[in-house]
């Protein structure tokens, strides 16, 4: 069984990631992990923050020889700007003049609803762990559970669908998205260039006035065979795992498998995607003429592309601050602003990649078990020889 957590804060000393259940014998590859991790840090619209940090992932256990060897993964990454919060942030009884208070919550932000939680009298805690600075551990990890993934011939990959009211016509095709990966240069992760550079403008008209974005990311998951997940069990479904996942990371208010959305006002004629044969297939000789479930038909994957997307609310922090309260005073003020980004799609996808990898690999290990890479593979090639025979 799959398993995994994060810990740490935003301007603390590090993140740490704990990935346990990978089987042993799994090759690491270290720059794909740190790949990953500056793809994370990409994109137009990014705050100061990404000029200071440089994120490598840094293994403390359960990787020795260059593979894994079954016992829990702990992956380090540094935060470099810890040196400038070690006395705001202190572990131990600190000066509390030293301290940054957050002293009015950002309407959109976890900051009030955290606050009255925790019973905090400001919200400094709060967004320290609220940060989307914890999804760079996720992606740490989820570039582990790429690498088993890559093993089964498996492939995860995102792209940019829309920045505010810019958005891509069309279906990309893997083709597209997988051209964007090597890519030195990360502007907004489109894949019509002409868009890309009107989702420029938009980052920068809005960068003008003080204001935030949100917008679309789309993860493709590449030649998963049919039967991952499963209706048998409300919890087993994949559907249902891939929109918790997703929906776990910061911003994201919505998701949607294939053409959820635009399905729901569409008669069934023009939603489900017909069934047709032919004598070879990647899996099996059974075909689809679109792909409008998204790959998933009954929480099982269908073994077309999985696509799920997720919709990202704009930025809560402003620098034109909303109207808010102070928590000490109660009086009306602005909301806080600290140094912050305006528009972080690209980001958020490469982190939702590494959630679809995670869920993925989770439900690959559930179906084809095996402690070590030779017992997965055996496992997980009986079965393809079972669907070619099928
Ligand atoms: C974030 C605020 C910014 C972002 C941060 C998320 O950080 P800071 O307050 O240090 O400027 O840069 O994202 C990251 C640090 C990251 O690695 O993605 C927030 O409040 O969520």
């Amino acid at each position: 069984m799959l398993r995994y957590f994060t810990a740490g804060e935003s301007h603390g000393e590090a993140l740490v990631a704990y990935l346990s259940g990978m089987p042993a014998g799994l090759q690491v590859d270290q720059p794909f992990l740190d790949r990953e991790l500056w793809r994370r840090q990409q994109g137009y619209g990014r705050g100061g923050r990404m000029k200071i940090e440089r994120d490598t992932a840094h293994i403390l256990s359960g990787v020795r020889d260059g593979k894994t060897i079954g016992s829990p993964i702990a992956v380090l990454l540094e935060n470099k700007d810890w040196k400038n919060w070690a006395e705001s942030l202190p572990v131990e009884k600190g000066d509390p003049a030293k301290l940054k208070r957050v002293g009015s919550p950002r309407p959109g932000h976890a900051d009030l609803a955290g606050a009255l939680k925790y019973n905090f009298p400001e919200a400094r805690y709060v967004l320290e762990r609220a940060s989307a600075r914890e999804s760079a551990a996720r992606v740490a990890i989820g570039a582990l559970a790429k690498l088993l993934l890559r093993e089964l011939g498996m492939e995860v990959l995102s792209h940019v669908v829309s920045v505010g009211e810019i958005s891509l016509q069309g279906e990309a095709s893997w083709e597209q998205i997988h051209s964007l990966h090597p890519r030195e240069e990360v502007l907004l992760n489109c894949v019509d260039p002409e868009i890309e550079q009107q989702m420029k403008a938009e980052v920068d008209r809005v960068l003008k006035t003080g204001d935030s974005l949100g917008g679309v990311f789309e993860v493709v998951a590449h030649n998963v065979p049919p039967g991952l997940g499963t209706y048998a069990q409300w919890d087993e479904r994949l559907d249902a795992r891939l929109a918790a996942a997703v929906m776990s990371l910061q911003a994201v208010k919505a998701v949607e498998i294939g053409a959820g959305i635009s399905a729901a006002a569409s008669p069934g004629s023009a939603v489900h995607d017909e069934i047709g044969y032919q004598q070879t297939g990647p899996f099996t000789g059974f075909t689809r003429a679109r792909n409008n479930a998204g790959g998933i038909e009954g929480g099982v994957s269908n073994g077309e592309e999985i696509r799920v997307r997720g919709y990202l609310k704009p930025i809560s922090t402003l620098r034109r601050p909303l109207q808010s309260v102070d928590f000490a005073t109660r009086e009306p003020v602005k909301a806080a602003y600290e140094r912050s980004d305006v528009c972080v799609v690209p980001a958020a996808g490469v982190a939702a990649e590494a959630m679809v990898a995670l869920t993925l690999a989770g439900c690959a290990l559930e179906k084809f078990g095996g402690d070590s890479m030779v017992e997965t593979l055996r496992n997980f090639r009986g079965y393809l020889e079972q669907l070619k025979s099928y």
